[in-house]
């Protein structure tokens, strides 16, 4: 019983490791991680990262982690993908006369050397824009990023409860 069980772990984390080991780039683990697992990807760990439950029918739902850049040189964040929506952006707070709106980043978002940023409500984030499914509270959305140097790693968004500084809200 335990042996049959372990197999059938096996074999699924079998499964889904080959597309993230293929931006491989040194020691570390590349798979899809539990959400809220640190993600390894090149010279950057991601972590925390979450979405928010949307309402049926939300045309937008957001996307929130942290990224560290423990290498030297600078990589970008130039795009992000999900099964869950037609596209993907990545967006930015900003003013516009006395108004907080937000806009896309079209050249993508520097990580610099040795810093760290970090989108999260009512900062930068990404824009998950044409749902094509609710996000529930307690489920995981798969996200692939791209980086410039770094390549691409998918990774899980944890949907917490919708709160009243969502993404969404005043957006579109
Ligand atoms: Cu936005």
């Amino acid at each position: 019983m335990t042996r049959h069980f372990s197999t059938l772990a096996l074999a699924a984390f079998l499964v889904i490791t080959p597309a993230a080991h293929a931006f491989a780039q040194d020691a570390h683990s590349h798979t899809t991680a539990p959400a809220n697992a640190v993600v390894t990807v090149g010279t950057l760990e991601i972590s925390g990262a979450f979405t928010r439950a949307t309402l049926p029918n939300a045309p937008v739902g957001g996307g929130f982690f942290t990224i560290q850049n423990t290498g030297s040189e600078d990589d970008r964040l130039v795009s992000a993908s999900t099964p869950i929506a037609k596209t993907t952006q990545i967006h930015e707070m900003a003013m516009e006369g006395d108004v907080m709106k937000m806009r896309e980043l079209e050249d993508g978002l520097v990580i610099p050397a040795g810093e760290t940023v970090v989108l999260e409500p009512g900062g930068k984030h990404l824009m998950l824009m044409g749902l094509t499914a609710a996000i529930t509270e307690g489920a995981s959305v798969p996200v692939t990023l791209t980086f410039e140097k770094a390549g691409e790693v998918t990774l899980d968004l944890a949907a917490a409860g919708t709160a009243a500084d969502a993404p969404a809200a005043g957006h579109h």
